[in-house]
């Protein structure tokens, strides 16, 4: 595993501190992402948010107030032990 973009930003003394701590076994890779679901009132963004995320469709789902978080995880194609997660922001239009 690389040093990530940003610990080499922080110069050499990070990025060997990364790969010591990576050697020590003290670096989890993280798998999680976060989708921004942001739109026009009323639009249908909360319904595809809930179908994404595996949750039942609502006809007369509330407007949302603020955002409102779901989360997907998945299992990892190639590593059976690795679990990805999406955070997923549903913003009130
Ligand atoms: N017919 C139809 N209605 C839909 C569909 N998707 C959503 N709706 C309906 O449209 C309305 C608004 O859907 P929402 O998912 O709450 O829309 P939203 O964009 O999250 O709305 P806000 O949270 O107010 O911004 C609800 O009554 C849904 O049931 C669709 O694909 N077809
Ligand atoms: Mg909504």
């Amino acid at each position: 595993m690389s040093p990530p973009a940003e610990v080499v930003a922080a110069g050499t003394v990070a990025a060997l501190g990364f790969l010591w701590a990576l050697r020590r076994g003290g670096v989890e890779r993280q798998r999680s992402s976060k989708m921004l679901v942001v739109g026009e009132a009323a639009v249908g963004k909360t319904s595809v948010a809930k179908a994404l995320c595996r949750l039942p469709y609502h006809r007369d789902e509330p407007q949302t107030h603020g955002v409102h978080l779901d989360l997907l995880e998945l299992a990892h194609p190639e590593d059976a032990e690795a679990t990805m997660r999406l955070n997923v922001w549903d913003f009130g239009g």
